[in-house]
């Protein structure tokens, strides 16, 4: 597999914490408009990042060291602690209440598997946190399908739920086809979205993607879009509307993360998952420097990015 330069890396990373830090502020809401987008765009205060870019970082280090180290690509009992020392350092980045439980477990040494299990009277979470910190598997993976599976892998941490780890395995999939696909030609969507179908054996999933085809096929509006896949906190009502906004404007990652921003509800982290995509398809240079000059995480993003290269 020839390697992947440093600038789409970098994309990967800055892309996914400009969406989570411009969409912090408008989480949880019912609509976002333009003109809101714009005054937070423009606004000169530093890009603060929430628990998506937090334990998206913790992933992305954990996959460097071990690179490094030419060990297996991820040890997963250390990387549950690695994540839940994340939320121990800064519990107030705005976790989920499931999340902080499994964390807390985790941090006083319950096994992942039985604090993840745990979760929600036992069901597990189906929450979109395992999919939102998930991209940087894409750089140390070789297929779409081995991204899926690590990122099912690293999903199931803290997400027992089906749904939570098959939005793991999308997200991964899809970043791993961003990455690795020609930015000179342009995006095939019907392939993109096959190969997504191949990543996740689930009917509600397939259900979605098939939407997100007729989405891109219409032209779809964000607000269209919300009440179509949904634009909740779970990661089947939020990995698809990432999606669609990647593939609405896949060569414009500006766009992308405006759409993404549109789409509202878990505004930060449908963003954060959208500007990933575009940002391994375009690279860092597609953003406004002046964005990535305010993220707070840029230095550390930078810092692995540079690991993660190659
Ligand atoms: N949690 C938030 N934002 C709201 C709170 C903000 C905070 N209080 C503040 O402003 O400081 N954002 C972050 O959480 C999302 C990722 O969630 P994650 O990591 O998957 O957490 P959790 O708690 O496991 O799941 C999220 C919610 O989904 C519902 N849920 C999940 N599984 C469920 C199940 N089996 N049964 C019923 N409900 C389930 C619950 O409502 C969970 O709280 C991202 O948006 C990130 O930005
Ligand atoms: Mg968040
Ligand atoms: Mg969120
Ligand atoms: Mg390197």
């Amino acid at each position: 597999t020839p390697s992947v330069s440093r600038d789409r890396a970098l994309g990967l990373l800055l892309g996914g914490a400009l969406g989570d830090a411009l969409g912090a502020p408008f989480e949880g809401r019912a609509a976002v408009d333009a003109a809101e987008i714009a005054a937070v765009e423009r606004a000169a205060n530093p890009l603060a990042h929430t628990d998506d870019t937090a334990l998206t970082l913790a992933l992305a280090a954990h996959l460097a060291a071990r690179r490094d180290d030419h060990g297996g690509l991820v040890d997963p009992d250390a990387l549950a602690r690695e994540l839940a020392a994340a939320w121990r350092a800064e519990p107030w980045r705005g976790y989920g209440p499931g999340a902080a439980r499994v964390f807390e477990l985790i941090d006083n040494g319950t096994p992942w598997r039985a604090a993840a299990s745990a979760a929600f009277g036992g069901a597990g979470s189906f929450g979109n946190g395992a999919a939102m910190r998930v991209a940087p598997v894409a750089l140390v993976t070789t297929s779409a399908r081995q991204a899926a599976e690590l990122g099912a892998r690293t999903g199931e941490l803290t997400h027992a739920h089906e749904h939570g780890r098959f939005g793991a395995a999308t997200q991964a999939a899809a970043a791993y086809l961003a990455l690795r696909g020609d930015p000179a030609r342009p995006v095939d969507v019907t392939r993109f979205l096959r190969e997504l179908h191949r990543a996740v054996p689930s009917r509600p999933w397939h259900e979605k993607l098939n939407r997100v085809a007729e989405l891109v096929r219409t032209a779809a509006e964000p607000e269209h879009a919300a009440r179509a896949l949904g634009n909740d906190v779970s990661a089947l009502g939020s990995v698809p509307a990432a999606v669609l906004a990647f593939l609405q404007h896949p060569d414009d990652p500006v766009a992308t993360l405006r759409y993404a921003l549109r789409v509202a509800g878990d505004a930060d982290t449908i963003a954060a998952m959208a500007g990933a995509l575009a940002g391994a398809r375009c690279g860092a240079g597609a953003f406004p420097r002046a964005w990535v000059d305010r993220l707070e995480a840029a230095a550390a993003l930078h810092e692995l990015a540079g690991r993660l290269a190659g």
